[in-house]
């Protein structure tokens, strides 16, 4: 079938739209016809940064939509439901057993090759040349995605998709960083480095499950007053404020979860810096330079920890409807991180969220 899509294939080239041919799915595919797409930050990347993915590829990750044909094998869903798109896993490593998905042995593979796990490549061009895509496990910005039955997530019918597209990486990964990897509880200090959306979502997070103080770090004012807006009790302005010492007068002894959202390493050594001793950060971005300047001695003394997180630890098919009733009850605003694009828009869109413009911008692929 013919499908339109954007297509990234320079780092420098805006990514440009192209009927690309698509086969139909195989009998563990689902073909999904998507409403929407959020932009995250790892598009970006995959479109700046050499060899992340092979190119001319097909990103996109945080699409919903509605199924529009399954597989012979398929039965988690069928033609008309509405569905969420999230990372995919192979489901049978020692991770996936251990019902950590998104820690699979093959999430690389599964995610960031741009083949499907039979290593075919998913598109041809109009000339008949290979196009990858497959990224994480859908390759979102385009009219349609073939997906497989562990990163489809159903939801119910009529649910606002295109608010709810990107609860399948980038607020699953901030709300889940404080509900599933850290299990932040009711009174307990947490520090939030950086307010994007995943910061923001671990702030909004932080509020539900009753932490206090929540203290926010940004050096973009507006930034802090959404914080603010959305659960953090305190905010620190890095641009102007001694970031160590304030978060001590806060909290007296230091802070019991940090988040390091920013990927500045010079954040990442201030968020261990601030633990109160047994005290953990969790480091959800991945810094670009080398060395962070961690003093292990810091970590040893005190028993402080610096954990990794990727996608919150989510399980998709448990934590999505989790937070979907948390947003139906009003208490993870979404509608206030989103600005919508219409899907032509996409470069302006990609534009905006790297300048810090927007906060999460979400593509309406103007199906529905
Ligand atoms: C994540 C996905 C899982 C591995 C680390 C990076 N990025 C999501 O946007
Ligand atoms: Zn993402």
């Amino acid at each position: 079938m013919k499908i339109l899509a954007a297509v990234a294939r320079g780092r420098s080239e805006p990514l440009g739209f192209e009927s690309l041919n698509l086969a139909e799915p195989a009998h563990d595919e689902i073909l999904v016809k998507l409403v929407a797409s959020g932009v995250c930050h790892t598009d970006l990347r995959a479109i700046e940064v050499e060899g992340m993915v092979p190119k001319p590829i097909v990103l996109g990750h945080e699409g919903a939509g509605i199924v529009e044909a399954v597989g012979s094998a398929i039965t988690k869903v069928k033609p008309g439901d509405a569905v969420l798109l999230t990372f995919d896993s192979c489901g049978s490593c020692p991770s996936c057993s251990a019902r950590a998905p998104s820690y699979c042995q093959h999430l690389l593979a599964r995610n960031f090759s741009g083949k499907k796990p039979s290593g075919s490549i998913p598109y041809t061009d109009a000339s008949g040349a290979p196009v990858f895509g497959n990224f994480f496990g859908q390759s979102s910005f385009a009219t349609h995605a073939l997906c497989r039955s562990r990163n489809v997530v159903k939801v119910a019918a009529g649910a606002p998709l295109d608010l709810l597209a990107p609860l399948g990486c980038g607020i699953q990964t901030g709300a889940g960083a404080v509900m599933r990897s850290l299990k932040v509880g009711d009174g307990q200090s947490i520090a939030v480095f950086g307010t994007g959306s995943v910061g923001l979502s671990a702030i909004m997070a932080a509020r539900i499950v009753g932490a206090d103080p929540i203290i926010a770090i940004d050096v973009h004012p507006a930034r802090l007053a959404a914080a603010r807006d959305l659960g953090a009790t305190h905010t620190i302005d890095a641009s102007c404020e001694d970031v160590a010492a304030r978060l001590r007068e806060i909290t007296g002894h230091g802070v019991k979860f940090a988040i390091e959202t920013s990927g500045l390493a010079r954040s990442v050594k201030t968020a261990v810096e601030s633990l109160a001793p047994l005290g953990t950060c969790g480091v959800i971005a991945a810094t670009r330079e080398p060395e962070v300047g961690i003093v292990t001695r810091q970590l040893m003394v005190g028993g402080r920890s610096i954990r990794g997180i990727a996608e919150g630890d989510s399980i998709p098919d448990e934590f999505i409807p989790e937070l979907v009733e948390h947003y139906a009850r009003g208490r993870l605003p979404l509608e206030r991180l989103v600005t919508h694009f219409p899907f032509e828009h996409i470069n302006e869109a990609i534009h905006d969220a790297h300048g810090g413009a927007v906060i999460k911008p979400i593509l309406r692929m103007g199906n529905r």
